[in-house]
């Protein structure tokens, strides 16, 4: 048999005629060995290193040695070494002090025939012992992945939900997120009986700003506006993007009163900013629709965003650059707008389709 197959048997014994007792009695069993005879403590402990074995068969007392130690030191090296103390007649308090120090066996030399099979008992359960903290390994291991796939899912998720929420270029909440928050406040609203306003704002004439400048021009000041928005509003409103150059504050808890005097302070704001790079900086203007509940009627959450398209519309038609609410739109519009939505989309797309004309001319 290879050597490497072989069980590396270190023995500790002084006695010559015990050494060549254990020796036959090894020899008489199936098992295959290797053996090496130490009787100090230095070659003990050398050969810890150098012959690196399987088992270790100790006699108890040695002239200049002793087996407690050893099993001391075979323990500090490899706490899963077997160790088994081959000895004369040793007391019962002994043995039992042997277990504790973490000896796997005793056997005495007057049962020597029982060697072989305490040998082999011990091999199979230190076998069992091994696979047990194998499997328990792997057990762990597996866990360990499975809680790196946990977290790695619930961060892919949480990245997943952020996109589905904003809007890639501006970073603000998108149109869906948008209209979800307006329905949940007004519902909110309705509830708690305590006001909440969307705020409007469309940029003027952003189109030429793309036509001279470009798009990518344009993309940077659409960032910089919504910054600039979202710098500007409270920490418990939404603030996102409806459209292309459309942005809506949804601030909750805020009346017609208090949400015009924000608009007007957005619009100041964004009128003495300059937009743009070191290279080119522009102006901007922006028209606000400013539409509250309850002091604008709806029936419907989505009420309220057409109501608000429709005076945004009335404020461009007035020249930009202002803000306006239902106040500011004439009695019998307003009495429209709370009217069927159907009527009101009729005027929204004769309102566009005339909007659209008045560009092709321009
Ligand atoms: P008005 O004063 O009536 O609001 O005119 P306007 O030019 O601002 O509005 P219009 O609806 O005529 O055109 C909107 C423009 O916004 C046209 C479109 O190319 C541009 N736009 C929309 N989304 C983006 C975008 O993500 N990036 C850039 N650079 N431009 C955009
Ligand atoms: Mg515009």
């Amino acid at each position: 048999m290879a050597d490497e197959n072989r069980l590396r048997i270190l023995q500790l014994e002084d006695n010559d005629i015990d050494a060549e007792l254990i020796g036959r009695e090894l020899q008489k069993s199936d098992i295959v060995f290797t053996l090496r005879r130490v009787q100090t403590r230095d070659d003990f402990i050398a050969a810890l290193t150098e012959f690196v074995p399987d088992l270790i068969l100790a006699d108890y007392r040695l002239p200049q040695f002793d087996g407690l130690t050893a099993l001391r030191i075979a323990k500090e090296r490899d706490p899963d070494l077997i160790f088994i103390f081959v000895s004369g007649a040793i007391g019962e308090e002994f043995a039992i002090e042997t277990l504790k120090q973490g000896a796997t066996d005793y056997v005495l030399k007057d049962r020597m025939g029982r060697l072989a099979s305490e040998i082999k008992r011990a091999l199979t359960e230190a076998a069992e012992r091994r696979q047990r903290r194998e499997a328990e390994e792997a057990l762990i291991q597996r866990d360990r992945q499975l809680e790196t796939l946990n977290s790695e899912i619930v961060a892919t998720n949480r990245r997943l939900k952020r996109l589905a929420l904003r809007d890639p270029l501006t970073g603000l909440y998108n149109h869906r997120y948008l209209t979800e928050a307006i329905e949940l406040e007004f519902f909110r609203t309705r509830r708690y009986a305590h006001p909440f306003s969307v705020i409007m704002a469309d940029i003027d004439y952003f189109k030429s700003i793309n036509d001279v400048y470009g798009h990518l021009f344009g993309d940077s000041v659409l960032k910089q506006l919504a910054a600039q928005l979202n710098k500007m509003m409270r920490r418990y409103d939404i603030v996102g993007r409806y459209g292309g150059e459309e942005f809506i504050m949804v601030c909750p808890g805020v009346d017609r009163l208090k949400a015009l005097a924000l608009a007007q302070r957005l619009l100041g704001a964004v009128t003495i900013y300059n937009f743009g790079d070191k290279k080119q900086s522009v102006k901007l203007k922006i028209s606000v629709a400013v539409v509250s509940y309850p002091d604008d009627r709806a029936a419907r959450a989505i009420d309220l965003i057409d109501i608000a398209e429709r005076i945004l519309g009335d404020a461009k038609k007035a020249g930009g650059n202002r803000v306006y609410s239902t106040l500011d739109v004439s009695d019998s519009k307003a009495v429209a707008l709370k009217q069927s939505t159907k009527a009101s989309d009729i005027n929204l797309l004769r309102e566009k389709l005339e909007k659209l004309d008045k560009r092709g001319k321009e």
